[in-house]
């Protein structure tokens, strides 16, 4: 199916449709799954939810990787909450996604062989307890200052699909926020560890938001369509301006000489993520992108007998109420 519908989408759009399409849009519509759209709306929306998903589902492995060493019963039973969240977003989203034609199964064959991306922070390692701190702290964080406007986003099942997501998002920020405060209240050596998980997870989770304004292929059409409600950059100029005074509470130090308020502006000036990195990290050479997708592969071959199951008892229940008919 998602063949066909790349296929279809060299065929030219109606102009009078496209203009009325628009207007909804500019009238701030939902578009709902069987309304018409142009095929480069759900091709793009497609490209964005099930990216989305699949950082979920990934964004599961580098936490997952401290549920078992986790240093009380509390922060394991809060952490393991956290993971499963996740993984309810994963599903939120490919059901989003599959109302524009495309499976989950689909969606998962891209992202198994690479064909999909998935998001960039995902490909760093977890090194201590801290990371935990900082993950929840910065990279949902950071989620949360994209996803908050997406909950406004034009396409009613992926607007949906966030309301519940930030909700969620929020308690994690909180999590990893209070994991860091404990660190950096607690002996010099756990504060150095807090230090230096932030100093690690700083330039990835700006990465989050995506190449610089000038560098973004999809933000201009995907904010006309409003896939999109902010450029990358604006977004990240937001949250820097939101977490250098919470990292300041704590009292940790952003690791930016650059870094300073600007009266002028009224905003934070930053030194900008290095962006040969970031490229790197996306074409699949960042410190895990190997062991992430071996770890997905694996869980996808290891569990096909649930799958299987699953489908065999399905069609057996069918069958079944077919003969009683
Ligand atoms: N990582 O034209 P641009 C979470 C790609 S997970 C990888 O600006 P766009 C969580 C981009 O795809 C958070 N690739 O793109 C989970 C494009 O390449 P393609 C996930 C990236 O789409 C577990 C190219 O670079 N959130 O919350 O307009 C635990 C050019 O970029 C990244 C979402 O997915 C990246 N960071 O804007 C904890 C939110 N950035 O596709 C937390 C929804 C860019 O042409 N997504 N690329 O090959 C979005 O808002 C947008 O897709 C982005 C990128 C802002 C990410």
């Amino acid at each position: 199916m998602y063949a066909q519908m790349v296929k279809s989408e060299a065929t030219q759009d109606d102009p009078a449709q496209l203009a009325a399409f628009q207007a909804r849009i500019d009238a701030d519509e939902k578009i709902e799954p069987k309304d018409w759209m142009p095929e480069g709306y759900r091709k793009t929306l497609i490209r964005q939810i099930g990216q989305h998903a699949h950082s979920e589902i990934v964004g599961q492995l580098p936490e997952g990787n401290w549920i078992t060493r986790a240093p009380t019963l509390e922060r394991k039973a809060i952490l393991l909450a956290k993971v499963q969240d996740e993984a309810g977003h994963g599903l939120y989203l490919y059901c989003a996604a599959e109302t524009l034609g495309v499976s989950r199964d689909e969606l998962t064959e891209m992202l198994l062989d690479g064909r999909m991306k998935y998001s960039s922070i995902f490909n760093y390692p977890t090194l201590t307890w801290a990371d935990m701190g900082a993950v929840g702290w910065l990279v949902d964080g950071a989620a949360i200052m994209n996803q908050v406007p997406l909950q406004r986003t034009s396409y009613g099942p992926y607007a949906r699909a966030m309301v519940r997501i930030c909700k969620e998002e929020s308690f994690h920020q909180r999590q990893g926020y209070a994991v860091m405060m404990k660190m950096a209240q607690g002996t010099p050596a756990q504060k150095r560890m807090a230090q230096d998980a932030l100093n690690r997870m700083w330039y990835p989770s700006l990465m989050m938001f995506g190449p610089s304004d000038k560098d973004s292929v999809h933000s201009a059409q995907s904010m006309a369509w409003k896939i999109k409600m902010n450029t990358n950059d604006e977004l990240r100029q937001k949250f820097v301006d939101q977490t250098v005074p919470q990292a300041e509470y704590l009292g940790l130090t952003v690791p930016d000489e650059n870094l300073r308020w600007n009266e002028e502006r009224g905003h934070y000036d930053f030194s900008e993520p290095d962006w040969s990195e970031f490229f790197d990290v996306i074409q699949g050479n960042g410190p895990c992108n190997v062991d992430r997708l071996e770890a997905r592969n694996k869980a996808w071959d290891d569990n096909a007998w649930v799958r299987e199951g699953l489908l065999a008892h399905g069609r057996k229940k069918q069958q079944a109420k077919v003969a009683a008919q």
